[in-house]
């Protein structure tokens, strides 16, 4: 429809037509259990606060921080119900951080976790957007929080009538090439995202129970543990904390049935001695960094289930290739294809499509898009109404694409064009490797040389014996002349909040 609220589209319908009222919504570790009817309760009272008290007018940009919970995102939609564009961030950000969100969005509202304040506050003094931003704080039992202004609130609030092409969400991407840039999604990219993945590959129902890791903020979060639960009267557990030991012992505790999370995460579960109840599980996504056949097969194995591979982005709002376990049998090392709705190319510099088995820049036309706001790389993320992701992929003659790697992070080293993906899969099949990454840094001689940086497994100790061992089991595993010839032993991989492993911050640390 062209008039559209997505959060009324949520929430409103759940309770309305939808006759879910009495189902539950949302639960936490905190205890908190709310139905559907419970949950429009807090989230008109918020939209009260906002629009009575701080003085929130439709379009009006508000941040948030905090961790994910129930209130956290009972004020997602809160915002969204009256108007205004949500701006998440990460709960990790620093004050810098948060000052360039703030101007870059310009925003006029903050609503911000009570135990996360001090960055918060320090920012809002900092920040340059034309006015101090009106600031309140939810998880806050004290007078001047939001909790108290909600309770003398009514119940019911009528959605502010949006056009479906309004912005209603601004996300930052993670900012693991340059500075963050800011992402502007629509009503309607709400709608399209929960009419697409969750749908067609998924196929959840509302009898599921979702679970997981990611941060709200990430919006393969915001997509896996609020959006597509409330799309189909499931209920969703929010966890404060994404570790993964946290993870598995809440996937028993709520009888979870769909999980979201990354693959590092489902290594760690598979690997951890302290044994979960895992078997409420039916189904487990896994997104945010390549899914390595290693930890396909090794998911498997521990719990019977095929992780369904997604490949997203922040640019496009959610996933948009994905694959079942079992459909890639006969095709290792694939990642899918596109999700009901999209579309996938590979293409050349040029932006012409390349034949089979040639690899190339990953291009994808949907629903959902790239719209950068105020950034002149606008220009380069879309061409001819392709939008041109930043992974390198290529295709074979079913239309399979098969990940190569991020195109900043392609190895040509002795004119061999070479994945870091590959190289980590044959490392991680050693079973004293517990992480890894593979660079490519500057070599007079290859160009680029293959350098792996390893987080050993418990028991086992850095040696330049253990280094050889490992390039020699790479060596029997893969073409030879893709082995690591530098190795560096490291306690952890750098990552974004999101997941993402920092490569270029491995590359800068050469010889450090
Ligand atoms: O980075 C990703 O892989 C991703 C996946 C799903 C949704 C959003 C993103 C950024």
């Amino acid at each position: 429809p062209a008039r559209l609220n997505c959060a009324a589209e949520l929430v409103d319908r759940a309770v309305g037509p939808a006759g879910w009222a009495d189902r539950l919504a949302m639960l936490s570790p905190e205890g908190v259990r709310w139905t559907y009817a419970e949950l429009d309760a807090v989230v008109s009272r918020i939209a009260h606060v906002l629009t009575e008290d701080m003085g929130l007018v439709p379009g009006n940009r508000v941040l948030l921080r905090g961790v994910n919970s129930p209130q956290m995102s009972a004020v997602w939609l809160a915002v969204i119900k009256a108007g205004g564009v949500v701006v998440t961030t990460m709960p990790l950000l620093r004050t810098k951080e948060l000052v360039y969100v703030m101007e870059k969005a310009r925003i006029s509202h903050v609503l911000c976790e009570r135990a996360l304040d001090a960055e918060m506050v320090a920012a809002a003094a900092r920040a340059r957007t034309g006015g101090a931003p009106r600031m309140m704080f939810f998880r806050d039992e004290t007078e001047s929080g939001l909790e108290h202004a909600m309770a003398a609130k009514p119940d019911r609030f009528t959605a502010v009538d949006t056009a479906a092409t309004d912005p209603c969400l601004i996300g930052f991407t993670s900012g693991t090439t340059g500075a963050p840039k800011a992402t502007v999604h629509s009503h309607r990219d709400v709608m399209a995202i929960c009419n697409s993945f969750p749908r067609h590959v998924l196929k959840a129902t509302c009898d599921d129970r979702f679970i997981g890791s990611p941060s709200l903020a990430f919006t393969y979060g915001l997509g896996g543990l609020l959006l597509f639960p409330l799309h189909v009267g499931a209920s969703t557990v929010l966890l404060d904390r994404g570790a993964p030991s946290h993870l598995a012992r809440a996937i028993g505790e709520f009888k979870a049935t769909i999980c979201f999370s990354g693959p590092t995460a489902y290594r760690m579960i598979a690997a951890d001695r302290e044994q979960h109840d895992l078997s409420s599980l039916r189904e487990c996504v896994s997104a945010g960094e390549a899914l390595l056949p290693v930890t396909r097969k090794l998911w498997k194995q521990h719990t019977g289930i095929d992780l369904i591979d997604g490949l997203g982005s922040t640019e496009m709002l959610h996933i948009f290739i994905s694959m079942r376990g079992e459909e890639g049998l006969n095709r290792p090392g694939a990642i899918g294809r596109a999700v009901p709705g999209y579309r996938t190319a590979v293409l050349d510099e040029a932006g012409q499509p390349l034949p089979p088995g040639e690899v190339g820049r990953l291009a994808v036309k949907g629903p959902t898009g790239c719209r950068y706001l105020d950034d002149e790389r606008q220009k380069d993320y879309v061409r001819e109404g392709w939008n041109i992701t930043g992974d390198a992929c290529w295709a074979d003659e079913d239309g399979y694409l098969y990940y190569h790697a991020r195109v900043d992070d392609m190895i040509v080293s002795a004119g061999y064009n070479i994945s870091p993906a590959e190289v980590e899969d044959a490392l991680l099949a050693h079973p004293a490797v517990a992480e890894c990454a593979v660079v490519g840094v500057p070599d007079s001689e290859r160009g680029s040389l293959v350098q792996a940086h390893v987080v050993l497994a418990d028991g086992h100790r850095p040696s330049g014996q253990l280094a050889e061992e490992l390039q020699k089991f790479v060596k029997e595993s893969i073409a030879p002349y893709k082995y690591p010839r530098a190795i560096e032993f490291r306690a952890e991989l750098p990552r974004a909040e999101t997941g993402k492993i920092q490569r270029f911050r491995l590359r800068a640390a050469v010889g450090t």
